[in-house]
């Protein structure tokens, strides 16, 4: 044995105190199908951006495709550890990786590996912002640069990537540089007022103070918030008012939150930054494909306001696209065979980035590729189940009234004379919950599918109204977005109204049982009544005194069938996603006492001069 010992430590070349960490460390990358690059690319204010390209190995005259992220470019490219560009960008990449593009993920500024100062949704240069840079500039000063240094390129350079990466792709076009020569803004953050992220209508969105905790404690990924409750229900409850709730946590001491709190309304603040009055007033020059989900859970506005603001500019369909897909936010990138309990054709996601985006991305980027057929407006219709061509959108030309009646029905007909309203009590200390508790705002399967969630959980409380039609003897295929115009009287000087349509499905699904009796969700939204008359200048309401409140609901593509019925749902509170009215008038109300919180009795009117409707896209009108 001694002698055998002696014998291995003779040959043995690695001293056993040797460090077992190097200085560094480099694999073999002889394997892989593309080079990884990473470089620090300088802006025109000497700020340097981190920003990693993928070659394909072998690629010459290669488009690029860019997309410019607040969440972290090196995991955007590290989808899995592998020699395979396909395994290592996302899912959603995989018709570009085929097509041999090189890909470009680049931090923004103040994010992850980027310098300079993060702002969040960074203002455009103008009123807000007196610096030299935006995103605009940056994606600028990136494209030259790109265009100057990867070699294996052809110089043509396309922008995708969605909700706050669709944001920085509508940016870019803000002043493009001439080589971006495509852009694919998906589910885009537009407007973060009237209805993407932080507000719809003036009503706050709780779970942005988890994003703000998230995004802005730390240049890289940031702190989740030590409720110490599991029901969010409880939680946001228990917090009081939105300042307390923040205090709570320590969120009251950042910029954003502060912004957040000194913006209640639809102000200047607010209105310079809507990318869709600040694109509609420039000219359009790059072929731009829009694309959303019809249950876009976080960002339901503001794909559809892009591409009206900008259709003005594109009688001749050569530059002006939008794409609504059956999908949640971000869908589009991922499997779209399904959503909640709804089933589709099949993967719709895939079908969309492969037959669709594809051909229209290499169309601008590649070299001699051939026109693609890309249809002005491409929208899968849920209900039927099918992808439609469409000229224009909104597709229905007019609308259809349908009408509030006395013993909860629904009618195109107006109301008879008879009980003039219904009514309930909102109290702000049992507000209607948005998903059945416990709620979990932050669990993938409660928020992604919420939109679509059977409405049966809160049809019957006390406090939410619900309006049905008889069955549909034809279908009803709805084609832009409902409009509301409720009549309704409360007994406290604020109040906040949410309006549902929903697809009614028969008592019995014989192919599908569990759907008997289905309440899906085709377009729902929140309106804070103060902003009934002015979206800048609140006031308040006069207690009792019946008013209209008109407003728009998200866009829907769908057809109701014949046997399901029509409903309109009504109700006060969708907590803790929305912050609780107090229901008395005060002028801010992230700021609102315990004190301000008061139960209110609501009533909702269907008298003839009085008359509560949902205007509803039509495209043919059916009798029920
Ligand atoms: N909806 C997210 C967001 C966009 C823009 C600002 C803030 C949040 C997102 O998914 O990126």
């Amino acid at each position: 044995l001694a002698s055998s010992l002696l014998a291995t430590s003779a040959l043995a070349q690695t001293p056993p105190m040797a460090p077992d960490i190097g200085a560094r460390f480099e694999a073999p990358l002889d394997a892989h199908d593309y080079v990884k690059r990473v470089v620090m690319i300088p802006m025109r204010d000497g700020v340097k951006l981190h920003t990693i390209i993928l070659v394909p190995k072998g690629a010459q005259r290669a488009p690029m495709l860019l997309t410019r992220t607040p969440y972290n470019a090196a995991g955007r490219t590290s989808r899995a550890v592998s020699p395979n560009m396909l395994a290592t960008l996302p899912a959603g990449d995989e018709t570009m990786v085929r097509a041999g593009y090189i890909r470009v993920f680049q931090d923004v500024r103040g994010k992850y590996g980027s310098e300079g100062d993060y702002v969040m949704t960074r203002p455009l240069r103008g009123p807000l912002n007196n610096t030299k840079t935006d995103h605009a500039t940056d994606a600028w000063d990136t494209i030259e640069w790109l265009v100057k240094n990867v070699k294996e390129s052809n110089g043509k350079v396309g922008m995708l990537g969605s909700s706050y990466e669709g944001f920085t792709v509508l940016m870019a076009l803000a002043d493009p540089h001439p080589a971006l020569k495509v852009a694919v803004p998906m589910s885009p953050m537009v407007d973060g007022w009237r209805g993407d992220d932080w507000f719809h209508n003036g009503a706050f969105r709780v779970n942005t103070l988890h994003y703000i905790a998230s995004q802005t404690t730390a240049r890289g990924s940031g702190s989740e918030l030590a409720t110490g409750v599991y029901d969010d229900y409880d939680s946001v409850l228990r917090g009081g008012s939105v300042a307390d709730y923040a205090k709570r946590f320590g969120l009251d001491k950042l910029n954003y939150t502060k912004k957040l709190f000194e913006h209640p309304a639809y102000d200047s603040y607010w209105q310079h930054q809507a990318l869709d009055r600040i694109l509609g007033a420039r000219k359009l020059t790059v072929p731009t494909m829009t694309v959303v989900g019809q249950w876009d859970q976080e960002d339901i506005y503001g794909a559809y306001a892009v591409y009206g603001a900008l259709e003005a500019q594109d009688a001749d369909n050569k530059r002006n696209y939008l794409v609504i897909g059956p999908w949640r936010h971000s869908g589009v990138n991922y499997d779209g065979s399904s959503l909640g309990a709804l089933k589709f054709t099949g993967d719709t996601a895939l079908e969309f980035r492969r037959d669709v985006m594809q051909p229209f991305l290499d169309q601008y980027l590649k070299d001699g590729a051939p026109a693609a057929d890309t249809p002005p407006v491409l929208s899968y219709q849920t209900g039927s189940n099918r992808w439609q061509r469409l000229p224009r959108w909104p597709l229905a030309a007019s609308t259809s009234t349908v009408y509030l009646q006395g013993g909860f029905g629904l009618d195109f007909k107006q109301p008879a004379a008879g009980a003039a309203y219904d009514e309930y009590v909102a109290d702000p200390a049992k507000p209607v919950p948005f998903v059945p508790r416990p709620v979990r705002m932050g669990d993938r399967d409660v928020w992604q599918p919420w939109l679509v969630r059977d409405q049966r959980f809160v049809a019957d409380r006390p406090d939410v109204l619900s309006y049905v039609s008889a069955p549909l003897k034809a279908p009803m295929q709805l084609s832009g977005a409902p409009v509301v115009n409720l009549f309704a009287a409360t007994s406290g000087t604020d109040a906040d109204w949410v309006v549902k349509v929903i697809d009614v499905y028969p008592d019995e699904m014989p192919n599908q049982p569990a759907m008997g009796g289905f309440q899906l969700p085709l377009s729902m939204d929140i309106f804070r009544g103060r902003y009934r008359n002015s979206l800048e200048s609140p006031a308040p309401m006069v207690a009792n005194r019946v008013e209209r409140y008109r407003f728009a609901l998200p866009n829907v593509n769908h057809v109701i069938q014949p046997g399901h019925r029509l409903m309109v749902q009504i109700q006060s509170s969708w907590f803790p996603l929305y912050d609780r009215n107090p229901q008395s008038y005060v002028p801010n109300i992230f700021h609102a006492k315990a004190a301000d919180y008061v139960k209110a009795t609501q009533r909702v009117y269907h008298a003839p001069d009085a008359a509560s409707s949902v205007e509803l896209p039509v495209v043919v009108h059916p009798p029920f």
